[in-house]
């Protein structure tokens, strides 16, 4: 894909499927390493626990396996997945005002039928992801399953509709606050409430939703204002583990 066609699937349908584009070598690779990681837990030393990190243990217990703790446990970096596959260089071409940086919520997940709950996360619910984290610049998420999924695992969903739309549409507010909102994180500078399903429903915004298959190496990237949720359908039996690598957009305006 050529960088200017990244960059405008990013800016104006939100979200942009990038099949075959990582090594299923080093996912997989990736995937051991988080295997080995919980099975040895809690018998690791505080050194490969990144225990500085205040939250390693709750990352851990809800199978959030952050860069941080990954790359002291394995010796490599989730980004080799964007390095390798010339996708960090792709972002430099499509967004030449600024300049990608790793980001400090860059971290696994893994998602299993409700039955399973140790060192499994939660089925997530519609939400952007700039709610939580930084809402004052774009960020790419690179979502990356290191299993097929969609299917008989949980996937993802993504609401594809650009950045101009996504915002008006949550009326993000920069500045001022929500009150009646939820008052944590960046929640009070959207109306979080507009991304409850039978809203979107009823707005006409679910009948857009996309919810694509995964074969290992397919990557799905879209910005920290795309709304987007687990996907999850009651016949999925197999658990599902992924990666959310996350890009960091300096100065780029909002
Ligand atoms: O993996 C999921 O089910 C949700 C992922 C998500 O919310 C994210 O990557 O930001
Ligand atoms: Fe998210």
């Amino acid at each position: 894909m050529a960088p200017e066609e990244f960059r405008n699937a990013i800016l104006q349908k939100g979200a942009v499927f990038l099949p075959n584009r990582a090594d299923p070598g080093l996912l997989d690779k990736i995937h051991r390493e988080l295997n080995r990681l919980f099975a040895s837990y809690p018998d690791l030393s505080d050194e490969q626990l990144a225990v500085s990190d205040p939250s390693t243990r709750e990352q851990i217990d809800l199978s959030h396996v952050s860069e941080r703790t990954f790359s002291t446990f394995a010796g490599f970096s989730y980004y080799e997945v964007l390095r390798q596959s010339g996708l960090w260089e792709m972002v430099q071409k499509a967004l030449p005002e600024t300049q990608p940086e790793e980001s400090p919520f860059c971290h696994s997940r893994r998602v299993a039928t409700p039955d399973r709950k140790e060192f499994f996360s939660w089925v997530i619910d519609y939400h952007v992801d700039a709610q939580f984290h930084w809402a004052h610049q774009l960020n790419i998420n690179f979502w990356t399953p290191l299993v097929a999924c969609g299917k008989a695992a949980p996937g993802i969903s993504v609401i594809p509709i650009g950045l101009e739309r996504s915002k008006g549409y949550l009326e993000f507010n920069p500045t001022g606050r929500y009150e009646f909102e939820h008052q944590e994180f960046n929640q009070s500078k959207f109306r979080v409430s507009k991304m409850r399903t039978e809203i979107l429903s009823e707005q006409g915004l679910l009948a857009s939703a996309w919810s694509p298959e995964f074969e290992m190496g397919d990557v799905l990237a879209f910005s920290n204002f795309t709304m987007h949720c687990t996907y999850y359908r009651p016949e999925m039996t197999e658990p599902r583990t992924s990666v959310e690598l996350r890009v960091e957009l300096p100065g780029f305006p909002i």
